[in-house]
């Protein structure tokens, strides 16, 4: 018997386990929110902007490892979303992002907000399934969640024309397909077991595709076992401990000059669950694109992305996990002479820049006092998120992390995903601290999504590097244009009145006086905080001082 096309979509979410789906509410797509109160279980967590529902539903794919699904309406709703269409692409995210259209009988005569997603999306989802009857619902919805975490994971948008969802629907509801688990061959394991027993100068690269407790723990395992350094990538800060003794140090972009000199010298590279990338290999330098400097073992699991960019001497298209797992089965035998003096030069390395040099200035608070003592108010199990800019370098600097966290930054360098990532953490993973560090800048992009946090009564605590400046871009301009000054500075609200005129806590810090007393009560207090830093624009980040940049 024929059901509503609209419940069958419902049941088919419900059968994807969905539980958290971000929107904002369109005439376009009324069945579906309409059915979805039939379904408690599926919370439909309505947003203020698109994007900001997009970089959630790709916030919560990286704290739940399963896709994250946006619900948008057409045209310029789905126009607003694409900045996180961008993001998943770029850092390898599932979403599934359910998009309206305009009827079926109205197409190609410019109907009301009609778009071809087909065209526009080309070049940003992995796939672009068009519903052409009702009854092809449930299968393209569950091809859309297969192919989202296939290879390679990403966005795959599902176009929903509007009287479709009126319709009725003869297809029952169907659930996820079974994974595939992807393994190495017993010959490569053992290649690549051999090259990293032999190698006297190794380095372990930690990707974004080690998730989970298990993974993670392996991945300590393996480093300890077999005496390896193990170095963070860009932004997914959280995969090694900072102070474990095999920490060597974090692949952020524009890593500090010292510890790429010691890490240059390595003899092998073993990249686990990261596609590589402009910012992790410091501009295609480490890795060299496309032959190393030294021999590359690439774990991805996507042959396409193996051996695309870099030509690795062993590339690997499995599952990371189960690629430490082989190595862990293989068993460890002594390590060559010199590996215990090579891990402890990085790991002692790697301390000294992150312990605080006490700096202060006359400009403003130095962003690195407040991530320092933001530092020391952490849970155990904190979640961190970013968004894009220079004061982030403060946070990869001075911030300790171990595999308990978890750490969300867009890696393609996307502002506004900060505040939306802080806010899915909270309610994608109820019951854990959360921090967000933002511009002023990223702030005014996707901020009204303080909004959404108290409406959902998410206890973010947001940290405002506020330069009064696109921070950033005036450090380039610094760089290629010196003394010439332009479109970069900002007029800004009160933003500790702004955070209270949504019903957060406000907070000023315009001293360093002011720093430990307002980081201890913000991060003590339970609901939602912005914490307005007067940020010396001197101190442009971790890296240089504008004066000196300015002077060549
Ligand atoms: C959506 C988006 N627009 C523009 C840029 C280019 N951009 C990179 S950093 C930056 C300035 C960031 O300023 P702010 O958030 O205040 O942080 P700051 O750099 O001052 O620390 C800009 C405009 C970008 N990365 N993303």
């Amino acid at each position: 018997m024929p059901t509503g096309a609209a419940r069958v979509l419902a049941e088919t979410l419900d059968a994807h386990g969905v539980d958290v789906a971000y929107c904002v509410p369109g005439e376009s797509y009324l069945p579906l929110t309409d059915a979805l109160i039939d379904f408690p279980q599926i919370r439909l967590v309505v947003c203020r902007h698109e994007g900001g529902a997009g970089l959630m539903a790709v916030a919560h794919a990286r704290l739940r490892n399963a896709p994250g699904v946006c619900v948008v309406s057409r045209g310029p709703g789905a126009m607003n979303a694409a900045i996180a269409l961008h993001v998943a692409y770029h850092d390898a995210e599932p979403v599934v992002f359910l998009v309206g259209q305009a009827e079926r009988d109205r197409l190609g005569r410019m109907a009301l907000q009609e778009m071809n997603y087909a065209k526009t999306f080309s070049d940003t989802a992995k796939m672009v399934i068009e519903v052409g009857e009702p009854g092809q619902l449930p299968e393209s919805v569950a091809r859309a969640f297969h192919v989202s975490q296939a290879g390679t994971p990403g966005p795959v948008v599902v176009v929903l024309p509007e009287d479709i969802l009126y319709g009725e629907c003869d297809a029952p509801p169907l659930g996820p397909r079974a994974p595939t688990i992807t393994a190495p061959t017993p010959a490569d394991a053992q290649r690549a077991h051999r090259m990293i027993c032999e190698s006297e100068r190794p380095l372990v690269v930690s990707g974004g595709r080690l998730h989970g407790p298990e993974a993670l723990a392996d991945l300590t395992r393996f480093a300890e076992q077999f005496q390896l350094p193990v170095a963070p990538a860009h932004r997914r800060l959280h995969t090694f401990a900072s102070r474990h003794p095999n920490c060597a140090g974090r692949l952020s972009n524009r890593a500090p000059a010292v510890q790429m000199e010691l890490m240059r010298k390595a003899d092998l590279l073993i990249v686990i669950g990261d596609r590589l990338g402009p910012s992790l290999s410091q501009g295609y330098t480490f890795p060299r694109a496309p032959t190393p400097d030294q021999p590359l073992i690439h774990v991805w699991p996507d042959p396409a992305e193996v051996g695309r960019i870099w030509s690795p001497a062993l590339g690997l298209a499995c599952e990371p996990h189960e690629f430490i797992k082989a190595m862990l089965a293989l068993g460890a035998p002594p390590a060559p002479a010199g590996r215990d003096a090579w891990v402890k030069s990085l790991h002692e390395t790697h301390l000294e820049l992150m312990a605080w040099d006490e700096v202060s200035s006359n400009d403003g608070v130095v962003f690195g006092q407040v991530t320092r003592a933001v530092d020391r108010h952490l849970a155990p199990d904190a979640v961190l998120t970013y968004d894009a800019g220079n004061f982030t370098s403060w946070v990869n600097r001075y911030i300790h992390l171990t595999q308990d966290n978890l750490f969300i930054g867009a890696t393609v360098g996307a502002m506004g995903a900060g505040v939306p990532s802080g806010v899915a953490a909270g309610l994608s993973s109820p019951g854990r601290q959360i921090v967000t560090f933002v511009g002023d800048g990223g702030l005014m992009m996707t901020g009204n999504e303080l909004a959404t946090a108290m409406h959902y009564d998410v206890p973010i605590k947001i940290f405002v590097a506020n330069n009064a400046r696109f921070g950033t871009i005036r450090m380039h301009q610094a760089r290629s244009f010196p003394g010439r000054v332009t479109s970069t500075e900002l007029t800004n609200p009160d933003f500790a009145r702004w955070g209270e005129s949504f019903g957060a806590k406000g907070f000023t810090i315009e001293s360093v006086s002011d720093v430990e007393g307002v980081v201890e009560e913000a991060m003590a207090h339970e609901g939602a905080v912005v914490v307005d830093v007067r940020t010396s624009l001197n101190y442009i980040s971790a890296g240089g001082r504008l004066d000196e940049i300015e002077a060549g």
